[in-house]
């Protein structure tokens, strides 16, 4: 396909100059420059097929230099960023230096929170009205939140809609309905919804509308006819949305979100009218591109794959097994050996490989949406009961639900386990989804026990421990090709290390996947004549105390590594340890994530750039040499 129009577009206002039917080319050009960046990478795909109308017509009708626009999550944007001047950047979208696959206020006015995580869009809505009536006392600003069903089931959207009746005057919040999360909408708000989409103002039961409407006197501000003739509508029950209405919100819809005339329509009344208002718009996930269509799980964010017009005639598959597989195939293990575990994801089925579980044992399979807070603590009631329940997580999201570690699990000691998957650097998604915090923010808990297995093989064994364990466990592992350290597996005991290879020069402590690297690093080592040793830590928390003291009090120098940032992480706990035994640890180095905010890349050779990889722990290894060692090259030390 050519596009004519599109290059042409420099920023929202040169909407502005075209005809509506120019608008909808544009439309179709931009699903065809968002087909063709999946044919060069994956990235988040139907989401944004489904909002390119919804977003034309939004910046057509506002000017969000003035206006403020959050799109909830972020995973969406691309439509927006394509329409806001980044067009001619697009091919490098989710590449290191690239554009971000979220909003990022690095890259344009036009973004105003770097976001990821689900469920925040309508409170920094209200706090941004707030602000401006405030500080800035603009007359007229608008703000808008556009959130999609899925998300709109997360508890702090609740506790935003619950305060927006007073500071909300000039909030629009569209709620992009597709009927879908990631994988399909579930809870009572999907049932809700369901119903608020039989309303004869969508399913075009027109006459019985416009009998209605056509009571309304046509004379007056067309902004107030527009509200008395919802009003009537609801009246006379043509209009849902009860529920919104009761919290303080004008509801209106639910309309048809690929239609721009109408949205712009829409938009441009509901731009004039007091606030708070919710425009319900009903759209495809995977709108105009057959296939995305017709499976949006599989082309939320698919892996590359080439296409025919309208059919896809290849698709990349990828035959290597991550950690995630290895971890699911473990859950089904256990839920087949004991009838008590139970597994527990918030929205994340298909992210955490969950489908063939929740397929054979749908009674203890659970998904809560997304909704972390709450799936900690009903983990914590089905422990109490008696059940084992695993809360499958990515370590970033789990940071949604902290105080219910701490107060629901840990305090009561309850065995629920956690199973925190992209613990570490989540690549390309950047810093939203990095997950580095979590050793540090674990690590403080009482009777919580932490472990990292150092390859695939610890991980079912690490499961199987934590389901015996009386207490909670977490168990993180990355987002990487499960790798297989080549060794006799020791047997796991709480709080006990495994010393791959003791020695005399040196010795490097892995906490977690990191280890297959340490290895490599220490026998490239040892072929220069180093006696480097090896140790898989296993466990954060309890530490080993015994062995790590011992490599501190023996070893010419000790390097810590860990895929988390080093605050509060393994190698503080090391330090600790030593500090508490009176050891002198000058000569401990800890590797790990320093104390900023890591980009989007790829997992490598981010990696790479913190001195994570084979290369970077050697150059490390020599500089902590004594200075007289003939084996020291010059680099810097990364500490
Ligand atoms: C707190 C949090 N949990 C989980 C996710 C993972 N996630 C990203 S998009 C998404 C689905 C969002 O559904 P919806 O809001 O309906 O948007 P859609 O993709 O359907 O347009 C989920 C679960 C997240 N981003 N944030």
């Amino acid at each position: 396909m050519t596009h004519q129009i599109l290059p042409t577009i420099e920023g929202p206002e040169d909407l502005r100059k075209l005809s509506l039917p120019q608008l909808e080319q544009l439309a179709g050009e931009m699903r065809d420059v968002l087909c063709n960046l999946i044919a060069c990478r994956s990235a988040h795909f139907a989401s944004n097929l489904g909002v390119i109308e919804l977003c034309i017509a939004l910046h057509d009708t506002f000017d969000f230099r003035q206006d403020r626009l959050i799109w909830d999550t972020g995973h969406q944007v691309y439509p927006h960023k394509l329409l806001t001047g980044r067009f001619p950047q697009f091919g490098t979208m989710r590449t290191q230096g690239g554009l971000m696959g979220y909003p990022n206020p690095a890259e344009s006015e036009y973004d105003l929170f770097m976001t990821g995580h689900a469920g925040a869009s309508i409170a920094t809505a209200l706090g941004l009205s707030s602000g401006d009536d405030l500080v800035r006392r603009e007359e007229g600003r608008r703000t808008v939140a556009v959130i999609g069903d899925g998300a709109l089931t997360s508890g702090m959207v609740f506790e935003a809609l619950n305060n927006a009746r007073r500071q909300s005057d000039k909030l629009l919040v569209i709620l992009n309905d597709n009927q879908m999360s990631i994988c399909p909408r579930v809870g009572g708000m999907a049932d809700y919804l369901d119903r608020l989409r039989v309303n004869p103002m969508y399913t075009g039961l027109k006459d019985e509308v416009a009998k209605i409407l056509g009571k309304v006197p046509l004379l007056g501000d067309p902004t107030e006819r527009f509200l008395v003739q919802l009003k009537e509508a609801a009246k006379a029950g043509l209009s849902g949305g009860m529920m919104f209405e009761d919290l303080g919100f004008r509801y209106v819809g639910p309309i048809d979100g690929h239609n721009i005339g109408l949205l712009r329509k829409y938009l441009k009344m509901l731009g004039r009218t007091e606030g708070p208002v919710l425009l319900h718009v009903v759209t495809e996930k995977g709108h105009g591109f057959r296939p995305a269509a017709e499976d949006p799980v599989l082309f939320h964010a698919p892996p590359q794959f080439e296409r025919r017009d309208d059919q896809i005639v290849a698709m990349k598959k990828s035959s290597t097994k991550a950690y995630t597989h290895v971890a699911s195939a473990a859950i089904g293990e256990q839920m087949h050996s004991n009838p008590r575990v139970t597994v527990l994801t918030a929205a994340m089925c298909q992210g955490n490989k969950l489908e063939k579980v929740r397929d054979e044992f749908p009674d203890r399979f659970f998904d809560t949406g997304i909704c972390e807070a709450h799936a900690v603590a009903f983990a914590a009631g089905e422990a109490k009961a008696g059940l084992r329940p695993i809360v499958d997580i990515y370590s970033t999201f789990l940071q949604r639900a902290y105080d219910q570690i701490f107060q629901e699990a840990a305090l009561q000691n309850l065995p629920v386990t956690f199973m925190l998957d992209r613990a570490g650097l989540a690549g390309p998604d950047g810093p939203t989804h990095h997950g580095v915090f979590d050793l540090g923010y674990l690590r403080v808990f009482p009777n919580l026990t932490v472990m990292a297995p150092g390859d695939a093989c610890d991980l079912p064994v690490m499961l199987d421990f934590a389901l015996q364990h009386d207490g909670p466990c977490a168990i993180r592992y990355p987002k990487a090709a499960a790798a297989y350290v080549d060794r006799e597996l020791s047997p796991l005991e709480l709080g006990q290390s495994e010393v791959l290879h003791w020695g005399t020069d040196g010795c490097l402590i892995a906490c977690g996947a990191l280890l297959s690297r340490c290895v490599e690093a220490a026998s490239r080592l040892r072929d220069e004549g180093l006696d480097v040793g090896v140790v898989n830590a296993r466990f954060l928390k309890p530490l080993d105390t015994e062995t790590i003291l011992r490599a501190v009090g023996e070893c010419g120098f000790v390097i810590t590594v860990e895929e988390a940032v080093l605050a509060g992480g393994f190698g503080s706990a090391v330090l600790e340890a030593a500090a508490d035994a009176g050891l002198d640890a000058s000569h401990v180095c800890r590797l790990g994530i320093p104390d900023q905010f890591i980009e989007h890349g790829d997992r490598d050779q981010l990696l790479a750039d913190l001195g994570l990889d084979v290369a970077g722990i050697i150059t490390t290894c020599r500089q902590m040499l004594p200075k007289d060692s003939s084996c020291i090259e010059a680099g810097t030390k990364t500490m």
